[in-house]
């Protein structure tokens, strides 16, 4: 394989609302090149992209896949993404590491919600971004529709630098705003002819070749200047005025395409190949604190590895790029991580599921290799000199969440090692055994990606599972004072138990004032591993109690917490002065004050007002302004909370508190109620009380699933 140095290579990746055809466009990239003599299509699956069976099977993408073209004297990467955000994870890191995105819009629809969802990735990471309006050849096309719609969204940044002399069936010719120049393609695509702006085209193309011309002057003084000494610019002024434009952000150029009949890929690999940048010119990658990892070839190695994925018959590939440096066949890297050596025996370049073996990768390319153990996602792999590593990607939260059982008991054990390792390959898709619960939890994007979940453990791992509703993680506190005493007393047969306490609890909450009215002699203060807190105070005059027991019914008290009085849940923000009780000199021991302190303080705690909390959720949705009101119905149809609400563009962006009880399936209710037209994510934020009706029908429910165990 031809070796190329870090200026001549190229990362782009390939965004876009589902169905936006990206998956083809990779395919036509690929032809163009002489990369593959035979274009497939999506439709007889036989793409180079979409080589996964349940990719074939569904008809679109799930996975992010990189491929590679030469185009001229560049190497592009190219990395093909799903359109639906169920698999942000793998787009998100694929945005990453890319240079320049190039965001397909479909000329049937414009901007979509799809559009919208992907855009704030890209620009989160405000990396290059080139706008392709493809599907200029369907029936349906309406370029100026879509332009429209794509103006309104990016306003000025939005540069023409081609537009379509035809649209619909009959496309054939574009006409090119920076070589003003027209393609004309035969009429199954591939290489145009290259024609004079027709008379009837001159007058719109020279207005729109004016506009570019200023456009690209408006980044750089220089180039300014130069205008208006000039009146215009060249080709190579206009291109490196493009290029400053688009690493500031500030220009977004547009081209048109028709990826299925092959028009117009070959140009905008030139432009990529000519004008996005190459790694090297980039901002160098932050390290974890937020300083510049070293990014030059001639320093020492680092790579970041953005994509794991186990494939059934070769195991673990780790995609990685390389961040400063070279690699080469087997070389040693240490993984900052997990502090291991990791000899890397093998380098491809991919093509989809081909494997392009190679002897080295210099900085900027982007590879990959075979059985790294100790390494993940997210890992940065370093020569010994390097300090710090690249900073993580940082994968949304969730935003479905289902318990899930094996159909077969056997199969637990295997259950849990298996979604350890999907969640290797997708880190959002997120497993939680929980003992609070004693549910595994999984945690995901939405229906489909659990449902795709649910396709790899049947068909790649041979498992039946069930999704059953899971339980919500309550807490249990009191809002006053009680107090109380036990006497646990046991005088059958050998050895008696004797213990009896006297305790007084009461709220706790941070910076309260120290207990009065009682001898303090000792106060210790557990952090509970649930949250909260349990501050217990041995407030014992007169050596009533053994200082050896204390901790005993301290033990008896955390039990008790870890199986809340109310409904089992823990128990949280408490303080326990224990003052009083009684020994036995012979029968009194360790398990007698563990059960007298349970017990006082199971009583204590059913007199002390006692309040349940339930975990409620910072929840932000964004809708199309229009579909707002439905949005906000349904809402406060669960129990929520508005905190506000802020315009972006043509949506709104609702941002609300909700209990984790009122999300169960969100993503449906939302997607239905908009037509999947409205996006929302949600993170942890509190605890707080459940209304008194709903207290009432979750300790009914308890007693008697507690009544059924117990008898
Ligand atoms: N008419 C026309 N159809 C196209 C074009 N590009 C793609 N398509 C069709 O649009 C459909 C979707 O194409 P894909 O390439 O799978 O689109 P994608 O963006 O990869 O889709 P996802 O991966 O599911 O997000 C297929 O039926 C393609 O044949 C085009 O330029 N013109
Ligand atoms: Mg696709």
């Amino acid at each position: 394989m031809k070796v190329f140095d870090a200026k001549h290579i190229k990362n782009i990746v390939l965004l876009g609302a589902a169905k936006s055809g990206k998956t083809t466009l990779a395919e036509t990239m690929l032809f163009e090149a002489g990369l593959i003599n035979r274009r497939g299509t999506v439709e007889n699956q036989n793409t180079v992209s979409d080589y996964h069976e349940i990719e074939h099977e569904r008809g679109n993408s799930v996975y992010a896949t990189t491929l590679h073209t030469e185009w001229r004297d560049y190497k592009i990467n190219i990395i093909d993404t799903p359109g639906l955000d169920d698999f942000i994870g793998e787009i998100i890191s694929s945005i990453r590491v890319a240079d320049t995105c190039v965001l397909l819009i479909n000329a049937q629809h414009g901007i979509e919600v799809g559009t919208e969802l992907i855009w704030n990735y890209a620009d989160r990471y405000q990396k290059p971004v080139i706008l392709a309006i493809n599907q200029i050849d369907h029936h349906k096309s309406n370029f100026d529709l879509t332009l429209e719609s794509m103006r309104k969204r990016f306003g000025s940044a939005a540069t023409l630098m081609q537009y379509p002399v035809n649209q619909g069936e009959g496309f054939d010719s574009i006409i090119d705003l920076l070589k003003m120049t027209m393609y004309k393609f035969p009429v199954d695509g591939g290489k145009p002819e290259k024609l004079p702006i027709p008379d009837d085209q001159k007058e719109k193309a020279n207005a729109l070749h004016n506009e570019l011309v200023e456009k690209a002057a408006e980044n750089d003084e220089s180039l300014m200047e130069l205008y208006f000494d000039k009146g215009s610019l060249d080709e190579d002024e206009m291109r490196q005025g493009l290029k400053i434009g688009m690493m500031n952000h500030e220009v977004f150029p547009i081209f048109c395409l028709s990826a299925k009949r092959n028009m117009g890929s070959g140009r905008l690999m030139g432009f990529i190949d000519n004008v996005a940048p190459s790694s090297i010119e980039m901002k160098p990658e932050p390290s974890e604190k937020g300083e510049p990892m070293p990014h030059g070839a001639n320093d020492p190695t680092t790579l970041f590895v953005f994509k794991t994925l186990v494939e059934p018959n070769l195991g673990k590939m780790s995609f990685f790029k390389v961040i400063s440096g070279s690699i080469e066949v087997g070389n040693d890297l240490v993984n900052h991580q997990t502090d291991q050596t990791e000899r890397l025996n093998q380098l491809f370049i991919m093509d989809g599921k081909n494997r392009n073996p190679v002897d080295k990768l210099v900085v900027g390319d982007i590879g990959a290799t075979l059985k790294l153990k100790n390494t993940e996602t997210n890992h940065t792999l370093k020569d010994k000199s390097v300090s710090g590593a690249v900073r993580p990607i940082q994968f949304p939260g969730a935003r479905i969440r289902t318990a899930i059982i094996a159909r077969n008991k056997q199969d637990d054990e295997k259950l849990g090692e298996v979604l350890k390792k999907i969640h290797q390959e997708d880190p959002t898709v997120v497993i939680d055994y929980s003992r609070e619960l004693k549910q595994l939890i999984l945690s995901c994007q939405g229906e489909l990606h659990l449902a795709m979940v649910k396709w790899a453990l049947e068909h790649t791992y041979g498992l039946d599972v069930d999704f059953v509703t899971p339980k919500i993680p309550y807490r249990e506190t009191i809002q006053k004072g009680a107090d109380a005493s036990y006497r646990h007393k046991k005088q059958s047969g050998g050895a008696g138990q004797f213990g009896e306490v006297y305790l007084k609890i009461e709220p706790y909450y941070e910076g309260m004032e120290e207990p009065t009215g009682f001898n303090v002699r000792n106060k210790e203060e557990t952090e509970l591993p649930w949250g909260g807190k349990l501050v217990f105070y041995n407030c014992i005059v007169g050596g009533v109690i053994d200082l050896r027991f204390l901790p005993s019914i301290r033990k008896g008290i955390l039990e008790k917490m870890e199986e809340g009085p109310l409904t089992g849940s823990y128990v949280r923000d408490v303080r326990v002065m224990v003052y009083d009780g009684k020994m036995h000199p012979v029968d009194s021991n360790d398990i007698s004050f563990k059960i007298a302190g349970m017990m006082a303080f199971k009583q204590a705690f059913t007199n002390a007002d006692p309040q349940l909390l339930e975990p409620i959720y910072d929840l932000e949705v964004v809708v199309p302004e229009e579909l707002m009101g439905e949005v906000m119905t349904d809402l406060q149809g669960r129990r929520s909370i508005i905190q506000g609400m802020e315009a972006k563009g043509a949506y709104q962006i609702i941002k609300a508190k909700t209990p984790l009880a009122e999300l169960d399936r969100y993503t449906t209710t939302l997607r239905s109620i908009t037509q999947g037209r409205a996006n929302f994510s949600t993170s942890f934020a509190d605890y707080a009380p459940v209304p008194y009706d709903i207290q009432q029908q979750l300790m009914a429910g308890y007693n008697e699933q507690y009544e059924e165990v117990h008898g």
